[in-house]
């Protein structure tokens, strides 16, 4: 991407799909450490759209101790709202970043960006986001959104690209995952779905597994969406995420991803998600989504 291009921040100050309070917050807080300056200073022309609006979990009925898909009605509604607005911008030519907010809205926002053409789709999370209704431990659909994307999950969730599924498994790439439940864990072995673990990394090295996985999400003729998600970044540095798990990867490993992205030349459009300001230390986990985002969309050292 041209770092003259146009970028549309959407914040989604969403929280229905995770299991505690506080992601909502995660749009003001990276906005807070500087988002919009930084990108106007690498060259961008940017346009803040401001907040999706978002149901506040004291505001609607609590959802029964044994549900399989916790607030699925109002997670559906912001989702088809994202969808279409980031279809809209997609559709200007112009870049959506969508800032999060639980991990549930990129069922919205990668979709959105799915319309119409064939993207590839690089995750990037300390977990897989495979569950299903059938398979969650927790009900929590911000577990959920790979397997959505991908074609399995509620009817109502899998059409927002206008095809089911919204992204063909064989372009989708999962990197430095290493945190699965049981049968989530049996659903991704069985899939097509290329992933790479913290074990990849570890043996390999990030700039070997994400060549590989960059050759996977580009071989869709359209480009790829990027789905960052916070807790990837070990914990010792990103505390403010809410499902932390150690073991994770460094802050230079997450910025050489970043930079590997930028310099293949396809991004189409990206989320950051999952960050938790309640939980940071004075708001270092949303300045890094922000350093990240700029390796993303092109910053170098030199
Ligand atoms: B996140 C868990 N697998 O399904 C589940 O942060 C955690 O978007 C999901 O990656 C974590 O509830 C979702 C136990
Ligand atoms: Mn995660
Ligand atoms: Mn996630
Ligand atoms: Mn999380």
């Amino acid at each position: 991407m041209k770092t003259d291009a146009t970028i549309t921040i959407i914040g989604v100050p969403l929280d229905l799909g995770a299991g505690r309070r506080g992601v909502d917050m995660g749009p003001s807080a990276i906005r807070y450490a500087g988002l919009s300056r930084r990108l106007a200073e690498l060259g961008y022309q940017v346009i803040d759209y401001g907040n999706l609006v978002t149901p506040m979990v004291e505001t609607i009925p609590l959802p029964p101790p044994d549900a399989r898909l916790r607030y699925l009605e109002p997670i559906t509604e912001v989702c088809e709202r994202l969808a279409d607005q980031v279809a809209k911008v997609v559709r200007q030519g112009i870049t959506p970043l969508i800032l999060g907010g639980d991990h549930s809205l990129t069922i919205g926002s990668a979709s959105g960006s799915a319309r119409g053409r064939r993207l590839g789709l690089l995750w990037i999370d300390a977990h897989a986001d495979f569950n299903d209704e059938h398979t969650t431990p927790s009900g929590n659909i911000h577990g959920m959104p790979l397997a959505v994307l991908t074609g399995r999950g509620h009817p109502r969730l899998t059409g927002l690209a206008g095809r089911v599924p919204a992204f063909d498994p064989a372009h989708v790439a999962l990197v430095a995952v290493r945190d699965l439940d049981p049968l989530e864990r049996e659903a991704l072995r069985a899939s097509p779905i290329s992933v790479f673990t913290m074990h990849d990394i570890d043996r390999r090295g990030m700039a070997a597994v994400m060549e590989q996985a960059l050759t996977v999400v580009t071989t869709a003729p359209d480009g790829f969406h990027l789905s960052f998600d916070l807790d990837v970044v070990d914990p010792r540095t990103a505390p403010g995420v809410g499902t932390p798990v150690s073991g994770g990867i460094s802050r230079r490993e997450a910025h050489l991803a970043m930079e590997l992205i930028a310099e293949r030349g396809a991004l189409q459009s990206l989320d950051v998600v999952e960050v938790n300001p309640i939980l940071d230390e004075r708001n270092a986990t949303a300045e890094l989504a922000v350093e990240l985002v700029l390796s993303a969309l092109g910053k170098r050292i030199l």
